[in-house]
């Protein structure tokens, strides 16, 4: 069976899934962001074993446990910034769907929420964004047996239609 790709209009801290993605920066000693609102929920256990991680390089990810979170992990990437397109940001995105995916198979976690990685601070246009998360989140769970369901979790009304649009191909 193939996963479920759902999109919701939400806060990325209140989802109850086996894990939580995180937009994090290199360091993965915190940020703003969705990287800020994480670690404030999570509350200060979750930087203590961030800081034994040795910090992560742009299109790899990590994972933690979520601590106060509802979410029992916290899995951390780091997305491209945006210098135009041509620095291979398409691919660098793609990379953290598709290694935080892996991440969640060899932990066997079965529903994982990703916030729409690169698209704030970072710059990442939103629609060239959802048409990589969409399309490698899919490819992925094709190929790959054991995950039920992906969660994309938009903070936006806009971007909530913009991964609906995504989702449905139109
Ligand atoms: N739940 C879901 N989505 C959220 C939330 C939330 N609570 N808060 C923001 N978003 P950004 P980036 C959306 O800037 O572009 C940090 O400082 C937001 O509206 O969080 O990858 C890190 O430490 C946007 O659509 O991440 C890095 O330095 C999306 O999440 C840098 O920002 C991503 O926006 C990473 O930048």
């Amino acid at each position: 069976m193939t996963a479920r790709l759902t999109v919701v209009h939400d806060d990325i801290t209140r989802i109850k899934a086996d894990a939580i993605v995180n937009a994090a920066n290199t360091s993965l000693l915190g940020g703003g962001g969705v990287d800020g609102a994480i670690h404030r929920k999570a509350g200060p256990k979750l930087l203590e074993e961030c800081r034994t991680l040795g910090g992560c390089r742009t299109g790899e990810a990590k994972i933690t446990r979520g601590y106060e979170l509802p979410a029992a992990h916290v899995i951390h990437t780091v997305g491209p910034v945006w210098r135009g397109g041509n620095a291979g940001e398409d691919g660098l995105l793609a990379a953290c769907y598709v290694n935080s995916l892996k991440l969640a198979l060899e932990h066997r976690l079965k529903v994982v929420a990703f916030p729409a990685i690169s698209t704030g601070a970072y710059g990442f246009p939103a629609e060239r964004a959802a048409a990589i998360a969409v399309r490698t989140v899919r490819d992925f769970t094709e190929r790959n047996q054991g995950i039920d369901e992906v969660i994309f979790v938009l903070f936006s009304e806009e971007d909530l239609e913009i991964y609906t649009r995504a989702i449905s191909g139109k």
